[in-house]
C-alpha cells in the first residue's frame, strides 16, 4: 500500500516517518526544494527529538522518498497548512491546492485523509473540489469510481510528537462511514491510542473545540489574574485553593496566549458560526488583550525612571521551548521597546543565541545574561517560566521592581 503524505512541516513529517516505519511504501510531498532535498538525504528540516533517526532509516530502506509532484497512491494525507486570514477566517488555500494536485491521479477505490486543523466542513469542502476535477468518479461506497474522504485531526504536542503520534487517542470522522473504516484501518498500522469513529463534521469540531477548551479556561485564569491585580489578591494562591475543590481545574495565567494552535483554532468555531460562538470570541479577546495590560503595567512602573532598565525574562510562547512564533512574550518586549525609547530593555532567554530580528533592528534592545541582566535593572519582567528563571536566587530580585506574569517568584 502506497501512501503520499501532501506537506512535510512539522505534523506532515513525522506522520510519514510513522507510516513508515508501520511497513507502508511513502512518498512525501512538498512545495519547497530545500525540504524534498533535506529528506532525500535524511535530514529533518527542524528540530524534533527521535524525528531524525526514523526519517533517515526510511529513506535508506527505500521505504519513503520526497518530491514536489503528486504521485499516484492508494491513500493521500493532507497536512498543509490552515492559517487565518486577517479577519480571523480560515485560509483554505492550501488544501484547494492540494485537492487539485491529487485529482489527476485518481482511478477510484482511493482514501483522501484531511489531517490540517480546519473549519467544520473542510473536508466535505476538499471532496467537493476533487469531485469538479474529476466528474468521472463519485462518493458513493461500494462502486469501483468511489473515492473516499475523512478528517484525522493529530494532538500531539511539540518535542514529543514521535510518542505522541504512536500513543494519543485518535479521532477519525469520514463522510461516509466506509471511509471512516478505511481511515480507521491505515491509522490503525501505526497508532497504539484508541482510535474513536465520528463523522467529519464532528472530527473538525473536536481538534477545534479541545484547544478552544484551553483558551478559554486560560481566559478565566488571565481575567482572574487582572481581577486579583486589583484587588490585592495573589492570583496564584487563588487558583491553587479553589483547584483544591474536586470539580475545579482552573489553568494559569500569564502574559496572554502564543503558539500557532490554541491562538488561532478557536477563531475557526468563530468564523463557522460568528452569531452564537460568543465565549469562544470573548475568551480569544481577553487573551489577545492581555499583553497589552502587562506593557501599561510596566509602563506605569517605569514612569518614575529618568532612563530604566528593565530585564525582560523570556521571550518563547511558553516555557523551555526555542519556538518565538505567535509570542506573547516577544510582541510586549517589541512594543515596550518602542513605547519607550528612552528605556533599555535586556532581554533573557536561555533557549535562543541571538533575537530575532525584529528585536535586532531595536537600539535599545539588547540579549543579555540573566545574572548580569538582573543586576542591571531597575524593573524585572517575568514572561516566560523556563525551568532556569524558577531556580533563580529570589535575593537579586530584593532591591527591584517586579513584575511577574508567570507567579514564578512568590
Ligand atoms: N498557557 C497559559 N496557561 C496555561 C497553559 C498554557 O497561559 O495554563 C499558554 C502557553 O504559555 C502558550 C499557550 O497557552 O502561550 C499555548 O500553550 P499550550 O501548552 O497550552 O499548547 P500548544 O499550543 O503547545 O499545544 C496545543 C495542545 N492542545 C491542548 O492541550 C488542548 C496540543 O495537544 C495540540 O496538539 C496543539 O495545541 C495543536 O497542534 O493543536
Amino acid at each position: 500500500q502506497t501512501v503520499c503524505v501532501i506537506g512535510l512541516g512539522y505534523i506532515g513529517l513525522p506522520t510519514a516517518a510513522v507510516f513508515a516505519q508501520a511497513g507502508k511504501t511513502v512518498i512525501g510531498v512538498d512545495v519547497k526544494q530545500s525540504t524534498v532535498d533535506a529528506i532525500n538525504a535524511g535530514r529533518v528540516p527542524f528540530v524534533e527529538e527521535g524525528l531524525e533517526t526514523v526519517v533517515a532509516g526510511a529513506v535508506a530502506q527505500g521505504k519513503f522518498r520526497a518530491q514536489l509532484e503528486t504521485p499516484a497512491a492508494d491513500a493521500y494525507i493532507v497536512s498543509v497548512p490552515t492559517p487565518f486570514t486577517t479577519d480571523h477566517k480560515a485560509d483554505l488555500s492550501y488544501i484547494e491546492a492540494a485537492a487539485r494536485a491529487i485529482a489527476p491521479n485518481l482511478t477510484g477505490g482511493e482514501l483522501v485523509v484531511l489531517e490540517s486543523t480546519s473549519p467544520p466542513g473542510a473536508t466535505e469542502q476538499m471532496a467537493e473540489v476533487i469531485l469538479a476535477e474529476r466528474p468521472d468518479l463519485v462518493a458513493e461506497p461500494g462502486r469501483p469510481d468511489s473515492l473516499y474522504f475523512s478528517h484525522a485531526p493529530e494532538r500531539v504536542l511539540p518535542g514529543r510528537i514521535m510518542i505522541e503520534m504512536v500513543d494519543n487517542a485518535r479521532i477519525i470522522g469520514g463522510t461516509t462511514p466506509e471511509a471512516s473504516a478505511m481511515t480507521r484501518e491505515l491509522y490503525a498500522s501505526f497508532c497504539k491510542g484508541e482510535l474513536l469513529v465520528t463523522d467529519a463534521r464532528t472530527a473538525e469540531m473536536a481538534k477545534l473545540t479541545e484547544n478552544a477548551f484551553r483558551d478559554v479556561n486560560i481566559a478565566f485564569a488571565n481575567e482572574l489574574s487582572i481581577i486579583s491585580d486589583r484587588q490585592g489578591i495573589d492570583v496564584w494562591e487563588l487558583i491553587e485553593l479553589a483547584n483544591h475543590h474536586p470539580r475545579v481545574n482552573i489553568l494559569q495565567p500569564g502574559p496572554g496566549v502564543g503558539g500557532h494552535c490554541i491562538a488561532v483554532d478557536p477563531w475557526f468555531i468563530v468564523s463557522a458560526a460568528p452569531e452564537d460562538a460568543k465565549l469562544v470570541r470573548l475568551a480569544r479577546e481577553v487573551n489577545d488583550a492581555k499583553p497589552e495590560y502587562v506593557l501599561e503595567k510596566v509602563m506605569a512602573k517605569a514612569a518614575k525612571f529618568r532612563e530604566p532598565v528593565i530585564a525582560a525574562l523570556g521571550i518563547a510562547f511558553k516555557a523551555d521551548i526555542d519556538d518565538l512564533r505567535e509570542s506573547p512574550s516577544k510582541a510586549i518586549v517589541e512594543r515596550l521597546s518602542a513605547e519607550m525609547e528612552h528605556a533599555q530593555v535586556l532581554v533573557v532567554e536561555p533557549n535562543v543565541v541571538e533575537l530575532p530580528s525584529s528585536l535586532t533592528e531595536r537600539i535599545n534592545v539588547e540579549l543579555a545574561e540573566m545574572e548580569d541582566a538582573i543586576e542591571r535593572a531597575d524593573i524585572v519582567l517575568a514572561l516566560v517560566d523556563h525551568h532556569q528563571f524558577k531556580e533563580l536566587d529570589r535575593a537579586l530580585l530584593s532591591q527591584k521592581i517586579v513584575v511577574d506574569t508567570k507567579g514564578l517568584f512568590r
